[in-house]
């Protein structure tokens, strides 16, 4: 039988072509030529109507089982070639976690907020609680009720940044006392770190810069106290051998008043620019809470008494770092803030 012997031996040259084919393409390729529609079992197929009808039968069936079978044996060939590609792919891709990581870059803890928060810490320490208040205020608030007559020069339109509403941008953070004053009863401890304006600009002023402020109430509190735990403070920042110093002042919040001085980081009390020759840095001011204060406030002055004092941060940081000028603080500029990274 001529058309059978051809058929399986079409089947024996198909399946060994199968075999060799090493790509996708060269499969798909192979594919028309077998099973398209000019392929070469269509052929077979198309010619069946010329064979006698018993003969047909046979080679029909014959043809179609041989049609499965190279059907299955393409699908199998192209599902061995794709798992081989994806080997492939991944042997490449390979992973190799004893590489170190691409580096991440954390940035820098800013010196302000650093010395702001270390100071902030050692009063926690001593029992102080941290208090914050809002950046706008009432005027009342920030001057008023602090004892700072309506002609006082820190009120001037010059040093204050008014607000149309008739609220400021707060000039210290002695507002946020008042408040703590006005919602509890003493004995308070507080400290209010935070951003405070004044209308100045030049190499040790910045309009925006941050200040600590402290209050203390309670019956019986002393200058003594108030002393004993500023030592305590300055000597937990600027080391047990600064020399330091109370010097009399006014405030129109506190009476008694003082400022206080340290002996001069730079020079060693000898004398340079930075203290003008001195040998002293002013570095705060303080005293007891005026009883004015305690009025406004409905705190009883016969009862009880109180100390607060105020610093500036910024310039505690520029002694600190040794930065002669504030600007550079707020100029955002990487090459000196990341010199800060994993400094405390
Ligand atoms: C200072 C200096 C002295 C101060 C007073 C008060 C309050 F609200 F209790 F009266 N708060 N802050 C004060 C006293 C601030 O800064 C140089």
């Amino acid at each position: 039988m001529e058309v059978k012997d051809s058929i399986l031996a079409l089947k024996e040259g198909v399946l060994k072509k199968i075999e060799d084919v090493k790509t996708l393409d060269e499969l798909n390729s192979l594919r028309v030529e077998i099973l398209g529609k000019k392929g070469k079992l269509k052929e077979i197929l198309k010619s069946l109507g010329k064979l006698p009808p018993e003969e047909r039968k046979e080679i029909g069936k014959l043809a179609n089982e041989i049609k499965e079978i190279v059907e299955k044996r393409l699908k199998e060939k192209e599902e061995a070639i794709k798992r081989s590609l994806l080997e492939k792919k991944l042997q490449g891709e390979k992973i190799d976690i004893t590489l170190p990581p691409s580096w991440i870059d954390v940035g820098a803890s800013h010196p302000v907020i650093s010395t702001l928060v270390e100071i902030s810490e050692i009063f926690i320490a001593m029992g102080f609680a941290v208090e914050e208040g809002p950046e706008v205020e009432y005027e009342e608030y920030n001057f008023d009720m602090l004892n700072i007559p309506k002609d006082h020069p820190a009120r001037d339109m010059q040093d204050t940044f008014f607000l149309n509403n008739g609220m400021l941008l707060r000039t210290h953070t002695s507002p946020v006392q008042i408040r703590a004053m006005l919602k509890r009863k003493p004995p308070i401890a507080i400290i209010a770190p935070g951003r405070v304006y004044r209308k100045d600009a030049d190499p040790t002023h910045s309009p925006m810069f941050h200040q600590i402020e402290g209050l203390l109430v309670d019956t019986d509190v002393t200058f003594r106290d108030l002393k004993g735990i500023l030592k305590l403070f300055i000597e937990h920042v600027f080391g047990k051998d600064i020399p330091i110093r109370f010097r009399p002042s006014y405030f129109p919040f506190t009476e008694p008043s003082a400022e206080v001085d340290i002996g001069c980081t730079v020079c060693g009390g000898t004398g340079c620019r930075v203290c003008k020759g001195t040998g002293w840095l002013e570095i705060l001011g303080c005293g007891m809470v005026d009883p004015n204060v305690f009025r406004a406030v409905n705190i009883d002055h016969e009862k009880y008494t109180g100390f607060a004092f105020g610093l500036g941060v910024e310039r505690i940081a520029m002694l600190r770092y040794r930065i002669s000028d504030i600007r550079i603080l707020f100029e955002n500029n990487m090459n000196f803030n990341l010199q800060f990274k994993g400094i405390r």
